[in-house]
């Protein structure tokens, strides 16, 4: 009797210390993805596809890298919604899921980069804020005073992601932190950097910077960047 129950015990003992083992190995796993997150490492491959490097990088914007600072910033969701939004960078990035997706941008004066972009939905922010009827077009406003617009519908169907990472590391600041604008099919310049604004309007003859200047305000990779 007395053997059967120690006996017992020695197993409950074997089963306890399997189980710190296997729970303290499961809060070890956490622990390691924390750590590697903040370490930042790059990617170079995404499912078999070669990436090109976050720092082939073509500088061309139209006041030079901004320092965005990040204790000040703020990503705002404005114009024709119920509901005006506000978020600081944590706030935007951890109350949004967050995707990723293997896109290559393309400039109109002849290269590219094909990176892993990471980021949350405009659509989730547009849900959020709530449309309202007669909204036509997203106006993108950004820190150096860059616009670009793209179509309300465009927006809906596509998903775009608006990123805060490349290549698994956070968007450095000639990259365009904190985000930039993953117009995917659309020519580089709409996908614009150092996104502060995202403005919902009825102006369809809206503008943006190199919009003016007599590039294509449908921006599609798929035709000439010159209207007409
Ligand atoms: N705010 C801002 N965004 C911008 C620009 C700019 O001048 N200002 N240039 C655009 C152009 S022309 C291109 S090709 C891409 C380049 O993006 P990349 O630095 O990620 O390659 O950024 C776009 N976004
Ligand atoms: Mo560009």
């Amino acid at each position: 009797m007395i053997a059967r129950s120690a006996q017992n015990y020695k197993k409950f003992i074997v089963q306890l210390t399997t189980l710190l083992i296997a729970s303290s190995g499961c809060a070890g796993d956490i622990n390691m993805d924390k750590i590697k997150q903040l370490e930042s490492v790059q990617v170079h491959e995404y499912q078999g596809e070669k990436l090109s490097s976050i720092s082939d990088f073509h500088e061309n914007s139209i006041k030079g890298p901004q320092n965005v600072s990040i204790d000040t910033y703020k990503l705002r969701v404005t114009g024709l919604v119920q509901k005006p939004l506000s978020f600081t960078y944590a706030e935007a990035i951890e109350r949004h899921a967050n995707y990723k997706k293997l896109l290559t941008l393309d400039c109109v004066e002849g290269w590219s980069v094909k990176l892993l972009w990471e980021g949350i939905l405009v659509n989730d922010l547009l849900k959020e804020a709530g449309i309202q009827p007669g909204a036509k077009v997203v106006i993108f406003h950004a820190q150096d005073g860059y616009t670009t617009s793209l179509p309300l519908q465009y927006i809906l169907d596509k998903n775009l992601l608006l990123a805060h990472k490349i290549n698994d590391v956070t968007l450095p600041p000639e990259r365009g932190f904190p985000f930039q604008l993953v117009a995917e099919d659309k020519w580089g310049y709409k996908w614009i950097k150092w996104v502060t604004e995202i403005e919902l309007s009825d102006d369809v003859n809206y503008k943006g910077y190199w919009e003016k200047a007599g590039y294509s305000n449908d921006g599609a990779l798929d035709k000439p960047f010159f209207d007409r």
